[in-house]
């Protein structure tokens, strides 16, 4: 039966080209851009912005660059026009439909197709598809988009209301928030064809959208049912092909279909199912289907679809204390360990797809298993949801609304709903997505950062406000999302975190973003005493390394006063907190650049606190996602990835931290417990073996214990009395512990405290991608550097006195250089 179908297949080749749904792109064609009422055009680039192509073009410096963001703010303020001739044949006319599609226009756009107004545009998060065949002509045609400024609108917007919402127009306008400015971002508030636009034939039929539910998932059997929606203009006979193209079995569907859509249900089978499980837990195992529709032969439309066959599952249970947030996948209770993501750019259309890959692959080499996809930027390109399922890598996905309140009116609803159908159609998918969340901070915001008394709301106003709110993310956006998903892909949470972190509750229930360490300037060690549920954010800024900041910043501009350094901290205290928390656990370096190596530190210090301290209350606590990631500018940020993908200290602290087996040690009243965290579906036995060392290399103390410890679990593995360690000078000690292939180091004293010694660090080639790096005593985050851009696989680690130490580079480099933090304390 399948060899007959593919002879039947073969036989239909030769028809391909005939009446088949196709595409032409026309991105590539010549396009211009003008500012309105300016004659003088300029070659423009698409998909683009404004931005760009002003810079392309040498019309303005690079944004980027020193303080420029500064004289470049006049941009946003103008209309820009945008405008290409196409030619088109006479075969292309042929085509029953034509239809052109944007992909994202940002944001108000009105699209003139050969002089007619064709589209009104309003969202850049929506994709627009113009019936354009009656409006176009064999030969030349003229396409022009002009752009409205988005400013203007929204602050047109925002004086329809009778009050006035937290920050001002960027709430009115359906475009990516962190444009408009952010405590890590610049102000560049885009304009432009920012993603791909095309022309599409077809005729007779085409798919519109493709889905499928999972109804029973086990060991045996996975019981799906594929949905398809087919577009059909005539009624008549179909065929839905759906080939598996891994087995290349083929299933064949023979449909009559009436004028319109119809959702076509095909149940399908899948025998000893091979699961999707995230990184860390097992291989992230995807089914590949092609589906094709034909009609008398010829084949009409295709599509492509991958799927990963997991459950998922978000369990709130009660408890004593309040209730549990954890995710079980696949039926297992998993910790989710990661960081949120913000939008890579400040101008979108420059993030590359292997951009996106290779900052997903960055977040599984740090062994995270969970991103958060943050409210305030964009739904991201296909690639970054394709990177996270081929990587193990969950996502929390946020809609995208951050850090204020918005309007309820009917206009803006709809035109949201409409946002919701076209990325949850595009996205829902992947199995990546774990869940589904309404905005960020906006509910906390409104319960605790004092908007009704700034802004003086009556009571009637904050009414207003607060059911506009829930309009949109208590009743609207999970309706929607009820319509469109399947039972097992539906986790919805209207606004992460769910109670703002100076109420009680923040750490009993829900998530939690805790900002009482940087935000509140509490001690890193707060972190030990404030764990919540489910931690989806907290942070602490690091200054990106030399390298990084001169590509933004004349020589003479780095130092702490220039205008383009201070530009490049958009934190109102940033600086001045992060020195503060610097002379609390450091000797504060003179030199600027030991002192972006120690802020890098000082990040690691930090976020190493938290995130162990969180580990280590499992199942109390079931996750850390930590803020953030990556940047969208070369920038000092919360990043532990720079701009262009450098690991600052913290990345390779996150790895460290979040390890499947972790040893941790707590200072916990009067005793130092060593727990052993193991996030691994496997029991575990072995010898647990503790020395403490002189920082000269002399063995103080030394025992052990054979120790078991149950899957998937956190357990007090050995408690030290502190009276034990009283005679010895435990600013000159450090306690390494090891377990099977773990090991870890503890320091009983803040580094500033520390009696470290001039080490004599070793380092030599063993081959041309592996050096052995060694130290006469203890040596502290130990960095390793060069002028050539390399990456090495570990960085800033602690050396015990006569360790050898095995690095791996990714290209093999000259001239290695070297520093530790006793180099910063002279
Ligand atoms: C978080 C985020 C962002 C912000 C960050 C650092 O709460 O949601 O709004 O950039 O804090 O302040």
């Amino acid at each position: 039966m399948v060899k007959d179908i593919f002879v039947f297949l073969c036989s239909l080749n030769c028809f391909f080209f005939f009446g088949q749904t196709s595409y032409r792109n026309l991105s590539t064609e010549n396009w211009t851009f003008n500012k309105q009422n300016e004659t003088k055009k300029h070659k423009a680039t698409i998909p683009g912005t404004i931005h760009t192509d002003l810079f392309q073009n040498q019309l303005i410096p690079d944004p980027f660059f020193g303080a420029n963001e500064k004289q470049l703010q006049w941009i946003e303020n103008e209309n820009w026009e945008y405008e290409t001739h196409f030619s088109l044949t006479k075969s292309e006319l042929k085509n029953e439909n034509i239809e052109m599609e944007f992909e994202g226009l940002d944001t108000y756009a009105t699209v003139f197709l050969n002089g007619n107004v064709v589209l009104e545009a309003d969202n850049m998060f929506r994709k627009w598809i113009i019936s354009a065949k009656s409006h176009l002509k064999m030969g030349t045609n003229h396409l022009k988009v002009v752009f409205h400024s988005a400013v203007k609108k929204g602050n047109e917007e925002a004086k329809k209301l009778s009050y006035t919402l937290p920050e001002k127009e960027r709430v009115f306008v359906r475009k990516a928030q962190y444009q408009f400015g952010w405590d890590w971002g610049p102000r560049f508030v885009t304009a432009g064809i920012w993603k791909p636009v095309q022309l599409k034939f077809w005729n007779s039929a085409k798919i519109e959208n493709i889905k499928y539910s999972q109804d029973e998932l086990n060991e045996s059997l996975a019981e799906l049912e594929f949905i398809i929606d087919v577009n059909v203009e005539k009624n008549g006979k179909y065929v839905l092909l759906i080939y598996n193209d891994i087995t290349g079995k083929i299933d064949e569907l023979f449909v009559n279909l009436k004028k319109g859509i119809t959702s076509i249900k095909n149940p399908y089978k899948i025998e000893s199912p091979k699961f999707w499980w995230c990184n860390g837990l097992g291989k992230p195992n995807l089914y590949n289907f092609s589906i094709e529709l034909y009609q008398k032969g010829k084949s009409l439309d295709k599509k492509k679809l991958n799927i990963g066959l997991r459950t998922i599952e978000l369990i709130q249970e009660k408890d004593q204390i309040g209730s549990s947030f954890y995710f079980k996948l696949n039926g297992k209770s998993v910790f989710m360990k990661g960081a949120n993501f913000v939008p890579p750019d400040s101008f979108l259309p420059r993030v590359s797809d292997s951009i996106y890959y290779s900052l997903v692959a960055n977040a599984k080499k740090a062994n995270m298993n969970m991103l958060r996809v943050w409210g305030g930027g964009v739904y991201f390109d296909d690639a970054f949801y394709e990177a996270c399922d081929a990587n193990g890598i969950l996502v929390w996905q946020d809609f995208m609304f951050a850090c204020s309140m918005y309007p309820g009116d009917k206009k803006f609803v709809e035109n949201v709903k409409q946002e919701v159908i076209d990325n949850v159609n595009r996205l829902q998918n992947h199995p990546s997505i774990a869940i589904w969340c309404g905005n960020n901070e906006n509910d906390e915001g409104w319960n605790n950062w004092g908007w009704q008394k700034q802004f003086n709301y009556s009571k009637a106003d904050s009414t207003q406000i607060w059911n506009d709110y829930k309009k949109v993310f208590h009743e609207m956006i999970p309706q929607t999302l009820d319509s469109l998903l399947s039972k097992e892909k539906n986790i919805y949470w209207s606004s992460s975190p769910s109670k703002g972190w100076g109420r009680k509750e923040s750490l009993t229930q829900g998530d939690v973003h805790y900002w009482g360490v940087w935000w509140g300037k509490e001690p890193f060690e707060i972190y030990e005493k404030k764990v919540g549920r489910f931690v989806s954010e907290y942070g602490f800024q690091g200054m990106p390394n030399m390298e990084t900041l001169q590509k933004v910043m004349t020589q003479e501009d780095l130092n702490f006063t220039s205008e383009a350094f201070k530009n490049h901290q958009k934190h109102p205290t940033g600086y001045e907190t992060i020195n503060e928390y610097m002379e609390r656990d450091y000797v504060v370096p003179k030199d600027f650049e030991d002192y972006l190596y120690v802020s890098q530190l000082l990040q690691a210090r930090g976020m190493k606190t938290a995130i162990e301290a969180h580990r280590r209350a499992k199942p109390y606590c079931m996750g850390t996602l930590y803020w953030q990631l990556n940047d969208c500018w070369p920038v000092t940020s919360w990043s532990s990835l720079d701009y262009f993908g450098n690991w600052k200290a913290f990345q390779y602290q996150a790895k460290r931290s979040f390890e499947n087996l972790l040893l941790s040690v707590a200072n916990e009243n009067d005793k130092y417990k060593v727990y052993l965290v193991n996030d691994d579906f496997e029991n575990y036995s072995g010898k647990l073996e503790l020395e403490l060392l002189s920082f000269d290399g002399k063995l103080l103390w030394k025992t052990f214990k054979e120790i078991a410890i149950e899957e998937n679990s956190s357990t007090v593995v050995y408690e030290i009395p502190k009276t034990e360690f009283e005679k010895f000078d435990l600013r000159n000690s450090v306690l390494h512990i090891r377990f099977n292939q773990v090991e870890s180091n503890y320091f009983f004293v803040k580094p500033k405290d520390m009696k470290l010694s001039k080490p004599n660090i070793q380092i030599q080639n063993i081959d041309e991608f592996t050096i052995e790096i060694s130290s006469d005593v203890l040596t502290k985050d130990v960095f390793i550097y060069s002028e050539t851009e390399v990456f090495f696989e570990d960085n800033y680690f602690d050396l015990l006195p006569k360790e050898k130490r095995f690095i791996k580079l990714s290209k093999p480099v000259q001239n290695i250089k070297v520093k530790s933090l006793f180099d910063t304390m002279q």
